[in-house]
């Protein structure tokens, strides 16, 4: 017999759904490590595994210099915000930011995740190194996974792909605050732009495409934040 199905039959004997505790929770599947990817120089995707799993599961990212941080909502949001990337009607995950406090962890089931959750917050920010880990534990009992490594893509990048920002960078940004998602290169999405305040706003404004055509002109990220209060490295 399954594990998974051990502990639906542990329910079944005691028949009510609240003795569906701890013990019988880490017998339904082991602890997967995330598939991970950054999309963008301010978010990174996380794809808590398997997908069917009934396991509330948190989401730990920790800098290079060792910080590490469990994601939460946005502010004023109560949990986890379906993201659509592209403007299209159609829910593509959620998106969700490193918190502080532990006690602001969400944890919730891969499907209460929608899958994809994208991760962003004042300290992910560009080319920068990051490990992220499932935690299939309880809150203040973490059950860490493995760590899986991801590195930021360059400020102002949008294809990721030279790591120069060029005219290309510029047009996507200023194509998508227009409401177009696909441009020469192919499609684009919003994490790939959206890279303005220090907690981006999932909304690509003039302000992205800005700080876009600042790094086009050769100013680095710390340069073009010099006057902000927003972290410029991730100790
Ligand atoms: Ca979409
Ligand atoms: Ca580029
Ligand atoms: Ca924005």
């Amino acid at each position: 017999m399954s594990r998974k199905l051990i502990a639906l039959a542990f329910v079944g004997m005691c028949g009510t759904a609240p003795l569906l505790n701890a013990t019988s929770i880490s017998m339904a599947g082991p602890c997967q490590a995330p598939l991970v990817e950054a999309v963008g120089c301010k978010y990174l995707k996380v794809t808590p595994l398997p997908n069917d799993s009934p396991l509330p599961m948190a989401i730990v990212v920790t800098c290079a210099g060792g910080t590490s941080r469990y994601v939460g909502a946005l502010p004023q949001q109560q949990s986890a915000t379906p993201f659509d990337l592209t403007n299209d009607g159609v829910i593509d995950g959620t998106v969700a930011a490193l918190v502080d406090d532990p006690a602001n962890a969400l944890f919730l089931t891969p499907a209460e995740w929608l899958n994809d959750v994208y991760v962003t917050g004042e300290l992910v920010i560009p080319s920068t190194d990051y490990t992220i880990q499932v935690d299939c534990g309880q809150p203040g009992s973490p059950n860490l996974t493995d760590p899986v490594a991801a590195t930021t893509w360059a400020f102002g990048d949008v294809f990721n792909d030279d790591p120069t920002v060029n005219l290309a960078d510029v047009f996507a940004a200023i194509l998508a605050f227009q409401g177009v998602y696909v441009v020469a290169e192919g499609p684009t999405t919003k994490p790939q732009m959206d890279l303005d305040f220090c907690l981006p706003n999932q909304v690509i404004s003039l302000a992205d495409a800005f700080r876009i055509v600042q790094a086009f002109q050769g100013l680095s990220y710390a340069e073009s934040y010099a006057s902000s209060n927003c972290a410029l490295s991730c100790p």
